[in-house]
Protein backbone atom coordinates (compact mmCIF):
# COMPACT_ATOMS: atom_id res chain seq x y z
CA UNK A 1 0.00 0.00 0.00
CA UNK A 2 1.38 3.57 -0.90
CA UNK A 3 2.52 5.26 2.33
CA UNK A 4 0.49 8.29 2.80
CA UNK A 5 2.68 10.12 5.33
CA UNK A 6 2.72 13.85 4.45
CA UNK A 7 6.17 14.39 5.03
CA UNK A 8 7.92 13.01 2.13
CA UNK A 9 8.04 14.67 -1.20
CA UNK A 10 7.75 11.80 -3.52
CA UNK A 11 5.58 12.51 -6.47
CA UNK A 12 1.54 11.96 -5.69
CA UNK A 13 0.19 13.41 -9.29
CA UNK A 14 1.54 12.91 -12.36
CA UNK A 15 0.68 15.61 -14.67
CA UNK A 16 0.92 14.58 -18.27
CA UNK A 17 0.08 16.62 -21.60
CA UNK A 18 0.10 15.41 -24.85
CA UNK A 19 2.59 18.92 -25.88
CA UNK A 20 4.50 21.32 -24.91
CA UNK A 21 1.45 23.55 -26.34
CA UNK A 22 -0.90 22.34 -23.79
CA UNK A 23 1.73 23.58 -20.92
CA UNK A 24 -0.16 27.08 -21.10
CA UNK A 25 -3.23 25.38 -20.07
CA UNK A 26 -1.84 22.79 -17.67
CA UNK A 27 0.54 25.19 -15.86
CA UNK A 28 -2.61 26.40 -13.67
CA UNK A 29 -2.99 22.85 -12.74
CA UNK A 30 0.47 22.99 -11.67
CA UNK A 31 0.52 26.44 -9.90
CA UNK A 32 -2.46 24.97 -7.75
CA UNK A 33 -0.82 21.73 -6.71
CA UNK A 34 2.15 24.04 -5.87
CA UNK A 35 0.03 26.35 -4.06
CA UNK A 36 -1.17 23.88 -1.90
CA UNK A 37 2.22 21.73 -1.43
CA UNK A 38 0.72 18.52 -3.37
CA UNK A 39 4.38 16.94 -4.39
CA UNK A 40 3.92 16.24 -8.72
CA UNK A 41 6.23 15.16 -11.55
CA UNK A 42 5.03 16.69 -14.76
CA UNK A 43 5.61 15.44 -18.68
CA UNK A 44 4.51 15.53 -21.96
CA UNK A 45 3.32 12.16 -22.93
CA UNK A 46 1.56 12.09 -26.51
CA UNK A 47 -1.06 9.68 -27.08
CA UNK A 48 -0.38 9.51 -30.71
CA UNK A 49 3.46 10.52 -30.87
CA UNK A 50 4.99 8.69 -28.50
CA UNK A 51 2.56 5.50 -27.40
CA UNK A 52 5.26 3.20 -25.89
CA UNK A 53 6.09 5.96 -23.62
CA UNK A 54 2.49 6.04 -22.73
CA UNK A 55 2.10 2.77 -22.14
CA UNK A 56 5.31 2.63 -19.86
CA UNK A 57 4.59 5.68 -18.16
CA UNK A 58 1.03 4.87 -17.27
CA UNK A 59 1.33 0.79 -16.51
CA UNK A 60 4.27 2.01 -14.53
CA UNK A 61 2.10 5.04 -12.67
CA UNK A 62 0.93 3.14 -9.53
CA UNK A 63 4.03 0.95 -8.62
CA UNK A 64 6.41 4.07 -8.87
CA UNK A 65 4.04 5.53 -6.07
CA UNK A 66 1.70 7.73 -7.81
CA UNK A 67 -1.77 7.92 -6.66
CA UNK A 68 -3.67 10.31 -9.33
CA UNK A 69 -3.12 11.12 -12.65
CA UNK A 70 -3.85 14.45 -14.40
CA UNK A 71 -3.67 14.52 -18.55
CA UNK A 72 -4.57 16.76 -20.51
CA UNK A 73 -4.73 17.27 -24.04
CA UNK A 74 -6.42 19.05 -27.24
CA UNK A 75 -8.44 17.97 -30.20
CA UNK A 76 -8.55 14.49 -30.64
CA UNK A 77 -7.42 14.51 -27.05
CA UNK A 78 -6.78 10.59 -26.34
CA UNK A 79 -4.29 10.71 -23.39
CA UNK A 80 -6.35 11.04 -20.61
CA UNK A 81 -8.42 8.13 -22.23
CA UNK A 82 -5.45 5.58 -23.12
CA UNK A 83 -4.07 6.92 -19.47
CA UNK A 84 -7.24 5.68 -17.81
CA UNK A 85 -6.78 2.40 -20.14
CA UNK A 86 -3.45 1.69 -18.70
CA UNK A 87 -3.97 2.16 -14.70
CA UNK A 88 -6.47 1.47 -12.16
CA UNK A 89 -6.00 5.07 -10.78
CA UNK A 90 -8.02 7.92 -10.84
CA UNK A 91 -7.65 9.88 -14.19
CA UNK A 92 -8.68 13.53 -14.29
CA UNK A 93 -8.49 14.99 -17.58
CA UNK A 94 -8.65 18.29 -19.07
CA UNK A 95 -9.41 19.22 -22.33
CA UNK A 96 -7.42 21.98 -24.17
CA UNK A 97 -9.41 24.52 -26.04
CA UNK A 98 -8.24 23.74 -29.60
CA UNK A 99 -7.92 26.40 -32.66
CA UNK A 100 -10.50 24.55 -34.38
CA UNK A 101 -13.46 23.86 -32.82
CA UNK A 102 -12.67 25.53 -28.86
CA UNK A 103 -12.54 22.66 -27.03
CA UNK A 104 -15.55 20.78 -27.81
CA UNK A 105 -13.21 18.07 -29.50
CA UNK A 106 -11.48 17.89 -26.56
CA UNK A 107 -13.95 17.88 -23.81
CA UNK A 108 -15.86 15.27 -26.49
CA UNK A 109 -12.96 13.09 -26.57
CA UNK A 110 -12.08 13.16 -23.30
CA UNK A 111 -15.94 12.68 -21.45
CA UNK A 112 -17.23 10.20 -23.76
CA UNK A 113 -15.70 7.21 -22.46
CA UNK A 114 -16.71 3.27 -22.50
CA UNK A 115 -18.51 2.25 -19.60
CA UNK A 116 -15.87 0.42 -17.12
CA UNK A 117 -12.75 2.70 -18.26
CA UNK A 118 -13.57 6.09 -15.99
CA UNK A 119 -12.08 9.43 -16.64
CA UNK A 120 -12.71 12.58 -14.58
CA UNK A 121 -13.33 15.07 -16.91
CA UNK A 122 -13.29 18.39 -16.06
CA UNK A 123 -13.85 21.76 -18.16
CA UNK A 124 -12.42 22.95 -21.02
CA UNK A 125 -9.19 25.22 -20.50
CA UNK A 126 -8.11 26.71 -17.29
CA UNK A 127 -10.78 26.33 -15.08
CA UNK A 128 -10.43 22.38 -15.19
CA UNK A 129 -6.72 22.79 -15.00
CA UNK A 130 -7.87 24.20 -11.89
CA UNK A 131 -9.87 22.29 -10.82
CA UNK A 132 -8.12 19.23 -11.62
CA UNK A 133 -5.54 20.26 -9.30
CA UNK A 134 -7.94 21.10 -6.46
CA UNK A 135 -9.90 17.66 -7.29
CA UNK A 136 -6.43 15.99 -6.81
CA UNK A 137 -5.76 18.02 -3.94
CA UNK A 138 -9.10 16.74 -2.01
CA UNK A 139 -8.98 12.65 -2.93
CA UNK A 140 -5.73 13.08 -1.82
CA UNK A 141 -6.82 14.99 1.20
CA UNK A 142 -8.84 12.51 2.03
CA UNK A 143 -6.12 10.40 4.10
CA UNK A 144 -3.88 13.72 4.36
CA UNK A 145 -4.63 15.95 7.26
CA UNK A 146 -2.41 18.70 6.72
CA UNK A 147 -3.42 18.88 3.06
CA UNK A 148 -7.22 18.99 4.13
CA UNK A 149 -6.58 22.18 6.53
CA UNK A 150 -5.19 23.30 3.29
CA UNK A 151 -7.40 22.98 1.40
CA UNK A 152 -10.16 24.39 3.56
CA UNK A 153 -7.96 27.21 4.04
CA UNK A 154 -8.04 28.05 0.15
CA UNK A 155 -11.87 27.62 -0.47
CA UNK A 156 -12.23 29.75 2.88
CA UNK A 157 -10.06 32.55 1.45
CA UNK A 158 -11.59 32.59 -2.05
CA UNK A 159 -14.95 32.90 -0.50
CA UNK A 160 -13.43 35.65 1.43
CA UNK A 161 -12.13 37.56 -1.54
CA UNK A 162 -15.55 37.22 -3.62
CA UNK A 163 -17.20 38.08 -0.42
CA UNK A 164 -14.82 41.38 -0.30
CA UNK A 165 -14.99 42.14 -4.25
CA UNK A 166 -16.66 45.33 -4.92
CA UNK A 167 -17.94 46.67 -8.32
C1 LIG B 1 -2.74 17.06 -28.88
O1 LIG B 1 -2.67 17.82 -30.03
C2 LIG B 1 -2.05 17.85 -27.82
O2 LIG B 1 -2.59 17.54 -26.58
C3 LIG B 1 -2.30 19.27 -28.21
O3 LIG B 1 -3.39 19.84 -27.49
C4 LIG B 1 -2.68 19.17 -29.69
C5 LIG B 1 -1.77 19.96 -30.58
O4 LIG B 1 -0.44 19.56 -30.35
P1 LIG B 1 0.76 20.35 -31.04
O5 LIG B 1 0.59 20.18 -32.51
O6 LIG B 1 0.63 21.80 -30.62
O7 LIG B 1 2.01 19.73 -30.51
O8 LIG B 1 -2.13 15.82 -29.03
Amino acid sequence: MPDTSENDARPLVGLIMGSTSDWETMQHAAEHLERLEVPFEKRVVSAHRTPDLLFEYCGTAAERGLEILIAGAGGAAHLPGMAAAKTHLPVLGVPVRSEALSGMDSLLSIAQMPAGVPVGTLAIGRAGAVNAALFAASILALTRPDLRARLVAFRTAQTARVLASEL
